[in-house]
C-alpha cells in the first residue's frame, strides 16, 4: 500500500496510436496498459502526458526500419492520427502535455531533454515521479534515469509499461537496469490496494 500525495506526479509516456496495435511502431501489449493507467490516474493531482512529436523528416526514420535506435518506421508525425493519444486515455484539461522529438536532426528518448519538465515539477514541489507508458527500453528507461539524475525518487509501474523488445529480452533488461540504478519497480496493485 502506498499513499499518493501532493509531492507525487504521474508521468505517462507516449501512449500514442503509432505505438499501439494498428500503429506504425506498434508495441506488443501496448493497449493492455491503457485501462491500468486510467485507473491509477485518478490517484494523482499532478499528471504529465508526454508525446513523441516528430517532424516528417526526422533523422530516426528509415525506409527499411530495424526497429532499433535510429532505425524506426516513420511514426508520431506532428498533427497526424499516429501522434494522437489513444482515444481511451483519460486526459484532463488541467493535465500537462509535453512534446519531445521535434528536432529533425536529433534522436532523444527522454521526457526531460529539451523540455521544461524538471523545472515544472520542481515548481510544484514534486519529489516522487511514477512512470507509466511506452516504450520500456526507450522513453520509459531514459526518462526514469534522467529523473533520478535530477534528484527525484522514481518509480516505474511494471504493469503499466510495455516495450518494443527487439531483440527479445531488451525490455526486461531495461527494467533490470532501472532496478540496479535505484528505481523502484512496482505494480498498479501496490497503489490501488490498501
Ligand atoms: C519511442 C522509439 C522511437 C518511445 C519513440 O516513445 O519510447 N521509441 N520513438
Ligand atoms: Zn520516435
Amino acid at each position: 500500500m502506498m499513499n499518493i500525495g501532493k509531492h507525487d506526479a504521474l508521468l505517462v509516456v507516449d501512449v500514442q496510436n503509432d505505438f499501439l496495435p494498428g500503429g506504425a511502431l506498434s508495441v506488443a501489449g501496448g493497449d493492455r496498459i491503457v485501462p491500468v493507467i486510467n485507473r491509477i490516474s485518478a490517484l494523482f493531482t499532478t499528471r504529465v502526458f508526454t508525446r513523441d512529436w516528430h517532424p516528417a523528416d526526422h533523422v530516426s526514420f528509415s525506409g527499411h526500419p530495424q526497429f532499433l535506435d535510429q532505425s524506426w518506421p516513420p511514426h508520431c508525425i506532428q498533427n497526424t492520427w499516429g501522434a494522437q493519444f489513444h482515444a481511451d486515455l483519460k486526459i484532463d484539461a488541467k493535465d500537462r502535455i509535453v512534446s519531445t522529438g521535434d528536432n529533425p536532426q536529433e534522436e532523444n528518448y527522454s521526457s526531460f531533454h529539451g523540455t521544461d519538465l524538471e523545472a515544472w515539477l520542481r515548481r510544484r514541489d514534486i519529489r516522487r515521479i511514477f512512470i507509466a507508458g511506452l516504450a520500456t527500453e526507450y522513453y520509459v528507461l531514459t526518462s526514469a534515469m534522467d529523473g533520478l539524475q535530477a534528484g527525484f525518487e522514481v518509480l516505474v509501474l511494471e504493469d503499466a509499461v510495455a516495450g518494443v523488445d527487439v531483440p527479445p529480452g531488451s525490455a526486461a533488461r531495461a527494467l533490470q537496469k532501472l532496478r540496479d540504478s535505484g528505481v523502484h519497480i512496482l505494480s498498479s496493485g501496490d497503489l490501488l490496494s490498501e
